[in-house]
This record gives structure tokens, C-alpha cells and sequence, in this order.
């Protein structure tokens, strides 16, 4: 396995990347993200892309429920990133990446349906990135930049297209997505701190989520919840 292969590698988009071994108590914050969108459109693919720098020739369909993870500073915080591979684990998601297949039609087609699962089940802050995979399939291309873009604009929606085969755009998109998640959590935290004059509100609690990451996804959930549920209202 070379440096690459091993996640050591130093590109533009990975300088924010620390070592999945990085001590419990460095991390600020765990965000939940979800990957979603149409079955075969390459989910699976971006997030081992984004979490092992890996692409997997014999990948099947995806049964269950799984999570990976990958750590990262984003503004000097030490973040998290628990990332469901799976529609209908919405709920406490900070983030949402939902991905069609630029060489399937139907899978673009879809997506409407998909922001409408998610605008019904996710927070109302949930940041979603659009993302239009398998870029590297150029001559296949049946879905342009263009209809996506529009679309994205309509729905206010990030855009971004990408290819988990040779991994073009996958970790700038992840980290479109997580700063702007570190933006509206920021955002929150401040406006809901705000409102408490004596420092006890949603600000503190947010800093006091640190997340016990090693000890079930029932404490992760139910403290996500938390991260992404202000008390003032938000
Ligand atoms: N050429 C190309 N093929 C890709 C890319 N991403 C995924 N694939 C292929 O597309 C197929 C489906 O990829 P998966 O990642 O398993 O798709 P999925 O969205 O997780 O599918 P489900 O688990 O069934 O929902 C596999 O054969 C992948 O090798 C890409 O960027 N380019
Ligand atoms: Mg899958």
C-alpha cells in the first residue's frame, strides 16, 4: 500500500485531514452527515473514497445500516464526521450529501423526491450538497452541468460534480459541506448563546456535546440530537 493509499497523502483538499486515531478528547465536534440518493449512483464508493482514499472494483449494493467516519480541523476545530451510508437515518443529520449518476437520467430525475424526504425528516438547517458522480464517464454524460446547476440554484443547494473512481472533487465537496455545517452550528450557537444572559444555553451545550465516539451509535444519535437541536428554537 503506498502513502496515498494510507490516507497520508498531501493534496489541496486533505490538508484539514488528521488521523482517525486522533484522541477522543481533541474533538470538538461529531457531525452526522447522510449520503443519499437512487441505489448504484456510487454512494458507497464516495464515502470509502472520502474516508480510506479507496475504490472498490467489486463493490455490492449496500444492505444495512453503516456509518464511516474521518476526521478533520475546520477552522481550527477538531471535527468528526459520521457518515451514513443510508436513506432513513435523516433524523439529527446535520448534512446531507444526496448523489445521482450524470450517465443515468433517472437517477437526476429522482432527486426532487430526494430533497422532499429530506426536507421532511431532516432539521430545518440540514445543509445539502448536490452531487453529480461518475464525472469521469464523460462520453456517457446524460445529465449536463448546466440542468444541475439550475436545479441546485432553484433548491439552494450546493452543486458539485465528482468521481469516486478517480476521486476528483469528492473531498473538496465533503469539506464544501462540512464547513458550511461549521457555519450554521457556529451561527447557532451564537444567536441561541446570545439569548441566555447567563452563558447557559444551547452555546454551552453545544460545546459540552463532546461525543463519546467509542460507545454506540445509541449515545451518538441521541447526542446529535442534541448538537443539531437548539434549545432557543433553532
Ligand atoms: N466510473 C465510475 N464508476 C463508479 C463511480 N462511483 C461508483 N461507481 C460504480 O458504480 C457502481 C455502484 O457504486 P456504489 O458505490 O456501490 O453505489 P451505491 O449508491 O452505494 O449503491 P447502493 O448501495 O445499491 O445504494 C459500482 O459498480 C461502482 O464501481 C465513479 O465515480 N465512476
Ligand atoms: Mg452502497
Amino acid at each position: 500500500m503506498n502513502a496515498e493509499m494510507n490516507g497520508d497523502f498531501q493534496t489541496e483538499n486533505n490538508r484539514h485531514a488528521l488521523p482517525e486515531n486522533v484522541p477522543e478528547s481533541r474533538i470538538d465536534y461529531v457531525y452526522k452527515v447522510v449520503v443519499i440518493g437512487d441505489s448504484a449512483v456510487g454512494k458507497t464508493q464516495i464515502l470509502s473514497r472520502f474516508t480510506k482514499n479507496e475504490f472498490y472494483f467489486d463493490s455490492k449494493s449496500t444492505i444495512g445500516v453503516e456509518f464511516q467516519t474521518r476526521t478533520v480541523t475546520i477552522k481550527g476545530k477538531v471535527i468528526k464526521a459520521q457518515i451514513w451510508d443510508t436513506a432513513g437515518q435523516e433524523r439529527g443529520a446535520l448534512g446531507a450529501m444526496l448523489v445521482y449518476d450524470i450517465t443515468k437520467r433517472q437517477s437526476f430525475d429522482h432527486v426532487a423526491r430526494w430533497v422532499e424526504e429530506l426536507r421532511a425528516h431532516a432539521d430545518n438547517s440540514i445543509v445539502i450538497i448536490l452531487i453529480g458522480n461518475k464525472a469521469d464517464l464523460v462520453d456517457l454524460r446524460a445529465v449536463s452541468t448546466e440542468d444541475a446547476v439550475e436545479f441546485a440554484e432553484d433548491q439552494g443547494l450546493f452543486f458539485s460534480e465528482t468521481s469516486a473512481l478517480n476521486g476528483d472533487n469528492v473531498d473538496s465537496a465533503f469539506f464544501r459541506l462540512l464547513e458550511q455545517i461549521y457555519s450554521v452550528v457556529s451561527k447557532k450557537e451564537l444567536e441561541c448563546g446570545g439569548r441566555k444572559s447567563n452563558g447557559g444555553g444551547a452555546a454551552a451545550a453545544l460545546k459540552g456535546s463532546k461525543i463519546d465516539v467509542l460507545s454506540g451509535n445509541d449515545l451518538e444519535i441521541s447526542e446529535m440530537k442534541k448538537l443539531s437541536t437548539c434549545s432557543c428554537g433553532f
